[in-house]
């Protein structure tokens, strides 16, 4: 077995299979070849480029866990590893395959119609069209049960009216999965709809101005009278929930790749710059910050590893979910803020990746539960007390 222990600290790699070690390796080049090239550039830009959108779906990043509809069937630690070499790159990328595959796609085959799955998941699985997930609203994010947007029955279909907010691949979206509310206020009456974003009624916006995720499509719906379908087998709060489930499992990869990235740009620049005579990497202080990065990395991918397993076996928890998800954000901001340090002036430049991964992974912290709303999912599960109600 040959490990590369200068990113691999406790060879996490031993607990790989052949096969999942190839789909990482698939990934890899992919990456290197043909995203890397376009992320310092799409985040200077605010904009996803159709190049990366067409490099993920070729290489199967969408819906890549499913079976049938000629995906990729990957197990739990193939996917990890797919999505930490796309957040390696940058953390909007694997948004925009997060999206698709965990909170589009994926409901899509759990709790759809033969019919929605047909006419849905081959398109999506292929990039021709992309989807987005519509569950934040402008006065309902860390608490989705008091989401207000409506769903009323006509007919067979359902009209739908409301505001959607924060929608990743929002503008470019054909379908739109959007959770609203059929029984008054009642969170157990919360239902998802596929809702196609070309008809009246619907109306995509992209929000500007935003420091951080500037690679990836992020807007806001509004919904006046848009028809949907209803998805039948997804009911209650819970459902979207189940969703992110899914997602954040994926970030709880992907973060880890990010803090490789930064880890190895630091690495590098201070091996080579040199000031008081001799290289920054010989002073001690230096050495203690690439010690710290070098060993949380190491702990997150055995972590990784140990989520991936559990999920394969069906005994992976909700709360080990946000324990990982909490955990490998947080420790991936303070390798990126760390090694943006080691970099100087330099530092705070695109020429260097840790910049763009420091301000990303402010929005990872902040989506899909923010870092505080898993520290009290946490808190819930060790102390039996439910901070939320
Ligand atoms: P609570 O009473 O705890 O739960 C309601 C129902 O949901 C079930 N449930 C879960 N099921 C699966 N996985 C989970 N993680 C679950 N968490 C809860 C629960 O069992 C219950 O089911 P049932 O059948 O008993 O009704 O709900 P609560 O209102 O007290 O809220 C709990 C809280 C705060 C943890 C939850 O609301 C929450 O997670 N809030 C954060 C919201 C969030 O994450 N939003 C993300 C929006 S999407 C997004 O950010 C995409 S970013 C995409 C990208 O670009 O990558
Ligand atoms: P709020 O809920 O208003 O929270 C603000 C602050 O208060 C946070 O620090 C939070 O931790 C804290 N707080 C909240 N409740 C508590 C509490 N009980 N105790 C202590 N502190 C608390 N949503 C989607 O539906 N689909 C998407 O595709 C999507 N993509 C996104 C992409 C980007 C770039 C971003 C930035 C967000 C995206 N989101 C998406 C929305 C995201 O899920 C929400 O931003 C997130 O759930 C937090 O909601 P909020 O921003 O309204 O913050």
């Amino acid at each position: 077995m040959h490990c590369h222990l200068e990113l691999d600290p406790l060879c996490a790699d031993s607990l790989l299979t052949e096969p999942e070690r190839e789909v990482r390796a698939a990934a890899a080049r992919v990456v290197d070849e043909r995203l890397l090239p376009l992320a310092a550039p799409a985040f200077e830009k605010g904009e996803m480029p159709d190049d990366a959108v067409r490099a993920l779906a070729e290489l199967g990043a969408f819906g890549a866990t499913l079976k049938g509809w000629g995906c990729a069937a990957l197990g739990p630690v193939a996917y990890g590893l797919l999505l930490q070499e796309l957040e390696r790159c940058d953390s909007g990328f694997r948004s925009c395959a997060s999206v698709q595959s965990s909170l589009v796609m994926w409901p899509i085959a759990e709790w759809g119609s033969q019919e929605q799955k047909e006419r849905w998941l081959p398109l999506l699985r292929s990039g021709d069209a992309l989807g987005c997930f519509a569950l934040t609203e402008p006065a309902s994010g860390s608490d989705p049960a008091s989401l207000t947007t409506r769903a009323q029955k006509d007919g067979e279909q359902w009209v739908l009216s409301g505001h959607k907010r924060w929608a990743t691949n929002g503008t470019r979206a054909k379908v739109a999965l959007v959770w609203a509310k059929t029984e008054g206020d009642d969170p157990r009456g919360i239902r998802g709809f596929l809702v196609e974003t070309g008809q009246p009624g619907f109306e995509a916006r992209a929000i500007g101005g935003k420091m951080s995720l500037r690679a990836s499509d992020s807007a806001e719906l509004l919904l006046d009278g848009a028809r949907g379908e209803l998805l039948p087998g997804a009911r209650g709060l819970g459902a979207p929930l189940k969703c992110l489930n899914e997602a954040r499992y994926g970030i709880a990869w992907g973060a880890v790749g990010a803090a490789t990235a930064c880890f190895a740009s630091a690495r590098d620049y201070v091996k080579e710059r040199k000031q008081f005579g001799k290289p920054l990497g010989a002073f001690q202080l230096v050495q203690q910050k690439l010690a710290q990065i070098y060993t949380d990395i190491g702990l997150a991918q055995l972590a990784c590893v140990q989520l991936g397993r559990l999920k394969q076996r069906g005994e992976l928890t909700p709360v080990q979910v946000s324990f990982a998800k909490r955990a490998h954000v947080a420790m991936a901001l303070e390798a990126a803020r760390a090694a943006r340090e080691m970099l100087g002036a330099n530092g705070i430049t695109l020429a260097y990746p840790p910049i763009r991964h420091l301000l990303n992974l402010e929005t990872v912290k902040t989506y899909e539960g923010t870092h505080d709303v898993h520290t009290l999912v946490l808190g819930r599960h060790i102390t039996g007390l439910d901070a939320f109600s």
